[in-house]
């Protein structure tokens, strides 16, 4: 897997050269510079098993069959893709979200010298996946399905984005409007698609696919991605509308649900630490331990029920990386 990894790498740089060297532009030195290093600092920095997922997603689809350069260059690439999708919407989020520290590093706004350039350059991350595909996807049959899914997840994406950011309006935080329902919804169009579905929807598009045909695959990938989301959302100081604080919300007697209001969103760790003695008070492990195994029964059996056996190990492959994370 480290070859794999190694592999995909190589491809990053070839990439990102012939962004470099786009014939579109005039480019300078100093233009050519900060492009390396704004790309540098956010593509290739995370753990990247969006974009290598869609290598193995590929192969699964493969059944096996040994895969040739050019459709590991190409697979390599759409991953890549999802990669530069997942930076421009972090260097956007971090700005939004006036955050510090991403993947240990400052997040690329507070880097000497960038400030707000970053949001210039969240569009540039964001017009390099067009351009990728153009010049390595233009004559494969299923190019604008390519773009169209990239620009329906991206849509998805900005309004979960939307929908997380007006729940926490600063001035209006009201704990009475966290449910479950919303919870689902933030989560699913925030990150499922582009975290989940994406990947194996390019691998599927690349094995000549059609997506329309695949709606249960995507409906599994986003109850995937909803449960992932389930199992590291924990933020309290935040006010988010993480699944712990909704089950807390609906588990709670009046007293316990007067101490989330005084104490949930709020920086101090007193309250914090309160917050927490309440979810341990509701036993939200045991409950959560409990909605996972049912979670995982529910996504084996509609996964079983798949006509296809490649497809079927795809999704198993991704629900064994995610149900074995915090085991
Ligand atoms: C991160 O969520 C936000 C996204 C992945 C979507 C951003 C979409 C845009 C259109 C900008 P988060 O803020 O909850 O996560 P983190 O803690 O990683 O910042
Ligand atoms: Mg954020
Ligand atoms: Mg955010
Ligand atoms: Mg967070």
């Amino acid at each position: 897997m480290a070859d794999l990894k190694s592999t995909f790498l190589k491809v990053y740089s070839v990439l990102k050269s012939e962004l470099l060297e786009d014939p579109a532009f005039e480019w300078t030195d100093d233009s050519r510079q900060w492009v390396e290093r704004m790309l540098d600092y956010n593509v290739p920095g995370g753990k990247l098993n969006r974009g290598l997922s869609v290598i193995d997603s590929y192969k699964l689809l493969k059944e096996g069959k040994e895969l040739t350069e050019e459709e590991i260059f190409l697979a390599s690439s759409l991953g890549w893709c999802i990669e530069w999708l997942q930076a421009y919407f972090l260097v956007l989020d971090d700005i939004m979200d006036n955050s510090h520290t991403r993947r240990g590093q400052p997040c690329w706004f507070r880097v000497p010298k960038v400030g707000l350039i970053a949001a210039n350059d969240g569009i540039i991350l964001r017009n390099h996946i067009p351009r990728i595909l153009r010049k390595h996807f233009r004559n494969k049959p299923y190019y604008v399905d390519l773009l169209d899914l990239f620009n329906e997840v991206e849509f998805q994406t900005a309004s979960g984005q939307m929908i997380d950011l007006i729940t926490t309006i600063e001035g209006e935080k009201d704990l009475s409007k966290y449910t479950l329902s919303l919870h689902r919804r933030i989560v699913q169009y925030k990150t499922a698609y582009y975290s989940f579905y994406l990947s194996v929807a390019c691998a599927l598009l690349m094995s000549g696919e059609q997506l329309d045909n695949h709606i249960d695959v995507k409906n599994i990938l986003v109850d995937m991605g909803i449960y992932f989301q389930v199992q590291i959302g924990t933020d309290i100081e935040d006010f988010k509308c993480s699944w712990l604080v909704v089950k807390a919300l609906e588990l709670c007697n009046e007293e316990q649900k007067k101490a989330l209001h005084e104490n949930y969103g709020k920086p101090d760790p007193a309250n914090v630490a309160k917050v927490k003695a309440l979810y341990k008070e509701l036993d939200l492990q045991g409950v959560f331990v409990e909605y996972e195994s049912k979670s995982y029964e529910k996504l084996v059996t509609s996964i079983e029920v798949h006509p296809s056996k490649a497809v079927q190990a795809v999704l198993k492959s991704f629900l064994g990386k995610i149900y074995k994370r915090q085991k």
